[in-house]
């Protein structure tokens, strides 16, 4: 983006001092970001992020500030009360100078911008079990932290994000179109999931009878989405709060699992890489529910491993269901990529079905 237009932005925000050094963060998939430095008097410097929003996945951007502006004043208050740093411990949210947090450009952009976080780190991988817990302990946290929040009160950012059925609707919608011909050349992984189908809409019926409360959830749980202390190595943000909205908690649960306690990426062609580490799973179960395990009902204890797996099963169904779309919605790098995707996925279901009990038993002795 040209250096003129950026300032421009720039210029609309409350930043403290001058702005010496703008700087492209390239790891999101999904929003433009930067990273710009400011210069304060006595040669002190001052870092913040500012973001556009990708407006083909967010529709409505001044929803999606309502939500953060929302839950991330919850939680600042709550840390204030308790004695938390409410500058480090929650994203902070920079106003505009006309008041407000989001800016309109001439170009018909969103931009909006946050404190950043000194001396921490968010990281893609982890194989280390104590760092894992610890991002169960963040995300438990930011679930208890929201507990109290009526989350009715917020935007559906997405329609129907987690809704698995609908998914799998949309799925067979795009199967019976099959508009690039691909559906031959998939029917084993489809029949995986056919044979699944019954399963699919649990949840969302537990939800539907009151029996699964209707939580705040964040819907994007990567480990990468938490900020760990560079000094005490605990979890102490969570990032990225655009799909913040009302939603089933266990999937937050499960996405982590899903993404964080797989021994290889998302995309590994190499199925025989993709197992669930059972180590991890235990870790980030022990954090989560050591923080959680007092909010979740029953139902929801009993149901947090089966949420696992349809959370990944959801994936499965969205990455199988974008390739034989002919590849419209996720990003790819290579012509079976999204094929790949949904091969680990399946894997991992496997995986959740062949260690269902003891996964269970892990839940039961750390919900104690
Ligand atoms: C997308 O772009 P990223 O990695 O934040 C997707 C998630 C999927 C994930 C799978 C808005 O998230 O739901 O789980 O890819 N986000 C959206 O890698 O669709
Ligand atoms: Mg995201």
């Amino acid at each position: 983006m040209q250096q003129e237009k950026l300032h421009n932005v720039i210029d609309a925000f409350c930043f403290d001092g001058e702005c010496v050094n703008i700087k492209p963060i390239t790891q999101g998939y999904i929003n433009a970001t930067y990273c710009l430095t400011f210069e304060l008097k006595g040669n002190q410097t001052k870092r913040y992020i500012l973001q556009s929003i990708n407006t083909n996945i967010f529709h409505n951007p001044q929803q999606l500030m309502y939500n953060v502006e929302k839950i991330t004043s919850h939680i600042k208050a709550k840390l204030i009360k308790r004695g938390g740093n409410p500058q480090r411990e929650v994203l902070n949210i920079i106003p505009l100078k006309q008041g407000g947090s989001l800016y309109h450009d001439t170009d018909n952009r969103y931009w909006r911008a946050y404190l950043y976080i000194e001396d921490a780190t968010a990281f893609d991988q982890i194989t280390d079990s104590i760092l894992f817990e610890r991002c169960g302990k963040a995300f438990g946290k930011f679930q208890k932290q929201l507990s109290d929040f009526d989350a009715n009160s917020l935007y559906e950012i997405i329609e129907g994000f987690h809704n698995t059925p609908r998914r799998y609707q949309h799925f067979c919608d795009i199967m019976r179109d099959d508009p690039v011909n691909r559906v031959n050349d998939v029917i084993t992984e489809i029949q995986f999931i056919k044979e699944r189908e019954k399963e699919l809409s649990v949840i969302m019926d537990l939800m539907k009878n009151g029996s699964i409360p209707v939580r705040v959830t964040h819907n994007d749980t990567k480990l990468n989405n938490i900020m760990m202390d560079n000094q005490t190595g605990e979890g102490i943000c969570v990032l990225d709060l655009d799909t913040v909205m009302p939603g089933c908690g266990l999937f937050d649960f499960g996405d982590s699992i899903r993404n964080g306690a797989s021994t290889a990426s998302e995309d590994e062609p190499d199925l025989s890489k993709v197992m669930l580490d059972m180590t991890l799973f235990k870790a980030y179960t022990k954090g989560f529910l050591s923080e959680t395990k007092e909010i979740l009902n029953k139902t929801e204890i009993k149901h947090l491993v089966f949420a696992t797996k349809i959370i990944t099963l959801e994936q499965a169904i969205r990455f199988l269901g974008d390739y034989i779309n002919g590849d419209t919605y996720y990003r790819i790098e290579r012509p079976q990529h999204n094929l790949d995707r949904a091969r680990t996925q399946i894997q991992l279901v496997k995986e959740m079905e062949a260690h269902f009990d003891e996964m269970q038993q892990i839940v039961a002795d750390y919900a104690k």
